[in-house]
């Protein structure tokens, strides 16, 4: 079957060869200002460079070829490689210049006093970017500033280039050559020639570029891991006018035409459930009417039913079809049969959900454990991690990822003196390793809620506090859930007794550790930080290296809300497993409740801008008390509470479902009644939130892809129908289901890595650099790159926003494909 496969692209290709000669594509304005024709758009500056990521990989002039978003970031950057954090520029303007089909973006670097237009204009076979600068270079720029367009690495990895008439092959791996010079900086691959041609032997990602000087090819992964491929030409002191002039010439297969994607759950189904996959399709595609189910068995393949597939619709770019099939019953192996392709085969089965949440229990989220050696059998994924936690973060310090200090410490430390007492317990938040409190004491509340509502009895896991040791494959008689909510009841509690209140997190204090790929047992050095001691000397568990990550200390009521929650919660999972921590647990999330059941203003968690909107604050003070409500049994002092806070529910129910509901069996018929009120309303709301698209799940628009989102809108949704069966009905909780594991936008992987048949087996976790993945995280999916193209990259791990597990969203997937099993329990 390959080698048939092989021979019939190799025909298409030679075809494609010839074909292109003959005709040249116009491309043409949209109404959002990109240049499109079939199989090619040129987004100009419609998504910016982040204030808080900087480079995102999703800005300035971008093309997507062949449904493929194969370059980013065409703008004038200030070096060769730019990483992450390197100077962005800032985006102006964008409006219609004067040429036919032209569009002019206005941007500046202010810190340089450096202005630019880039106009983008199409021409005959593809289209010409020129730079106008409103002034020349400043001396300080001259040598450093120019045009850069970088094409994605996974699209050329195999592939040749054409440096004017010198061959060249794209390295697989980063390998050099660096400068010599202190500067240490990325050399061309290739240089010198005003010509080139990236894969010609490819016709899907064939681009021609020719400029009005010199080129250069740079591999940036010779700098940062997430590097793309960047062609560049400098701008030339005194230049203004046309200071840099490119003709880009992509490829265009002529007639080309997006293959549809067929989506379906990854995972299966269970034979009395809704069954529909979805089709994906390009509008130009002129495809079948009907699709057909087939089965699998030991003699091959037979048809099961064939069926109309019916329109759903325009949604972003694509058009959406339906291929119900839930007719179909009977146990067994099938496939989706459209449009000449087949997709791989799902079960139909009682049991198609019964593990779906386990390896993120018992492999994703032990992976993630912090202050732990993980081991799992051969494979050690970290050695005993931040051992040295922490040294107090200086005042008036602005880091990344969101964390800031002001002026209060709010703490009894010193800048920079080391705090005992918080290297325990905790999760490292993402593929960053730090600890990010109010996310910690989500994992805690969600495993617990997921024990309680549904069950997840399991024991794969080893784990031992007193050895900081975890063993995954080692069952060791406790359930494994019960274990990771003691380890993240531990962090909590470890911060409160610390500071008596709960801290932002804590985190690495230098870029180069920030960056760290790999062991995070490694990141650190494990040993204290000793002032007195030598750089390079060790006296025991100290040493003189500062490495020790800082603890951004602020106190936010936010924050004391969300781990009174979290271990108001674990004091009740806790109490046979560990009756001291349960018990030290309930008192702080007690203290921590009497302490701000009464604040106002800020509801920031000191990382997002959350700043002072009150809806926010009651919505974190409605999860705590509700929790402290349940493990008291109904304690009429919380009921008075949560009574006081029945006008904040009301006002953002959709914020405060969950624990609003939760809170049902301790509260009297009143409350009730103007809960059942407003959960008359949430299925209006809810449809009108999904606003008519094709997956009957609210999908994100923002700059981080939703699966998070998908995940939480399932457990709310299942907690209503539990509630009120007879206002809300299971559907949405098996359709957000069927979002995470496959039936999604962009193409059909299950977003939890090694779930179902076809997974996201490339993930931004700890093991990027590796192109891995860790079994049971969660990506975020898809996100809408502006204005119509929805984007998974399935080869691609480095784009955060798309593929970067974190624990908190891999948490409420636990929690949601459990409710998701209970709601298939019903009809089974
Ligand atoms: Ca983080
Ligand atoms: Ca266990
Ligand atoms: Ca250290």
């Amino acid at each position: 079957m390959r080698k048939g496969m092989a021979g019939r692209l190799l025909a298409g290709a030679c075809l494609q060869f010839t074909a292109m000669a003959a005709q040249a594509q116009t491309l043409t304005v949209s109404p959002a200002q990109t240049l499109e024709a079939q199989g090619l758009s040129v987004i100009v500056e419609q998504n910016h460079f982040s204030p808080i990521f900087f480079d995102e990989k999703n800005a300035g002039v971008q093309m997507i070829l062949h449904g493929e978003r194969i370059a980013t970031d065409g703008e004038v950057r200030l070096s060769p490689t730019p990483e992450q954090w390197a100077p962005v520029p800032t985006f102006g303007a964008r409006t219609l210049g004067t040429a036919p089909g032209e569009i002019v973006v206005t941007s500046s670097y202010p810190e340089h006093n450096l202005k630019y237009r880039v106009k983008v204009t199409p021409e005959d076979g593809g289209f010409r970017i020129a730079v106008d600068l409103d002034a020349p270079l400043p001396p300080q720029l001259v040598g450093k500033a120019g045009f850069n367009l970088d094409f994605l690495p996974t699209a050329y990895f195999g592939k040749t280039f054409l440096m004017g008439s010198t061959p060249g092959l794209f390295p697989r791996n980063a390998a050099g050559p660096m400068a010599k010079d202190q500067s240490g900086d990325p050399l061309p691959i290739a240089s010198g020639a005003q010509t080139i041609t990236l894969s010609p032997e490819d016709p899907t990602t064939r681009v021609t570029i020719t400029a009005n000087a010199p080129l250069a090819l740079y591999d940036a992964r010779n700098r940062a891991q997430n590097g793309w491929f960047v062609v560049r030409s400098m701008i030339e002191a005194g230049a203004t006018t046309d200071a840099v002039v490119w003709h880009v010439k992509p490829n265009v297969i002529p007639g080309w035409t997006r293959a549809p994607v067929i989506s379906f759950n990854q995972a299966g189904y269970t034979p009395g459930r809704e069954k529909v996959a979805l089709i994906e399709l390009d509008p130009a595609f002129n495809g079948p009417a009907e699709a057909t189910l087939v089965r699998l068995t030991e003699s091959g393949t037979r048809d099961v039913l064939t069926a109309p597939i019916q329109p759903r619709g325009k949604w972003l770019r694509y058009a959406y079809a339906a291929f119900d099939f839930s007719t179909v019953r009977e146990p067994g192996l099938y496939a989706i049969r459209y449009a000449g392709q087949t997709t791989n085969p799902f079960p139909i089965a009682a049991d198609a959900y019964a593990r779906i949440w386990q390896p993120s229990l018992d492999t994703f989220l032990p992976v993630q454990m912090d202050h732990v050696t993980v081991r799992e059998q051969y494979r050690v994924w970290q050695r005993d991690s931040h051992r040295d936690d922490a040294r107090q973060a200086p005042p008036n310090v602005t880091l990344f990822d969101g964390y800031r200090m002001g002026t209060a410490l709010d703490s009894p430390f010193k800048a920079g003196e080391h705090i005992p007492g918080l290297a325990v317990g905790g999760f490292q938040d993402a593929g960053d390793y730090d600890i990010q409190t109010p996310q910690n004491a989500q994992v805690v509340r969600d495993l617990v809620w997921a024990q309680e509502l549904y069950g997840i009895d399991w024991d794969e896991t080893h784990v031992d506090e007193a050895a900081r040791l975890v063993e995954i494959r080692k069952p060791d008689g406790t359930a494994d859930a019960l274990q990771l909510i003691r380890h993240g009841a531990r962090q909590l509690l470890a911060q409160y007794k610390v500071f008596g209140h709960a801290i932002v997190g804590i985190i690495d204090p230098t870029l180069q550790q920030y960056t760290h790929l790999g062991d995070a047992g490694s990141q650190t050095d494990g040993r204290i930080y000793d002032a007195a001691l030598g750089a390079n000397t060790i006296a025991g568990d100290r040493s003189g290296v500062p490495d020790d990550r800082w603890a951004f200390t602020t106190h936010f009521p936010a924050n004391d809300l969300a781990i009174a929650g979290g271990l108001a919660a674990a004091s009740r999972a806790l109490a046979a497993l560990d009756p001291a921590l349960s018990a030290e647990a309930l008192a702080a999330a007690k203290a921590l409740w009497e302490s701000q059941k009464n604040a106002s203003g800020n509801s920031s968690d000191g990382r997002d801008d959350g700043g002072y909107d009150p809806g926010l604050l009651d919505a974190a003070k409605v999860s705590a008390v509700v929790e402290l409500l349940i493990t008291s049994k109904g304690d009429p002092a919380y009921q008075a509470d949560l009574r006081k806070l029945l006008p904040a529910i009301e006002a953002r129910f959709e914020r405060m479902t969950g624990p609003a509901l939760r809170a049902l069996p301790w509260m009297d018929a009143a409350y009730a009644k103007r809960i059942r009120a407003k959960a008359a309303g949430v299925k209006a709301k809810v449809d009108a939130w999904i606003g008519g698209n094709p997956f009957g799940v609210p999908i994100s628009t923002g700059g981080w892809a939703g699966s998070g989102l998908v995940a939480a809108f399932g457990s709310d949704m299942y907690m209503l129908h539990k509630a009120f069966p007879d206002l809300i009905g299971p559907e949405y909780t098996l359709r957000a289901l069927d979002y995470m594991l496959g039936r999604h936008p962009a193409n059909n992987l299950s977003f939890v890595s090694g779930v179902g048949g076809r997974s996201k087996l490339m993930g931004y976790g700890h093991n990027r650099a590796d192109y891995g993945f860790i079994a049971g995280g969660m990506v975020p999916g898809v996100r809408v790159i502006q204005p119509d193209y929805p984007e998974h990259m399935t080869d691609w791990p480095f784009l955060w926003f798309e593929n970067e597990y974190t624990v908190s969203t891999t948490a409420s997937y636990i929690l949601a494909a459990r409710a998701a099993g209970a709601a298939t329990a019903e009809k089974p």
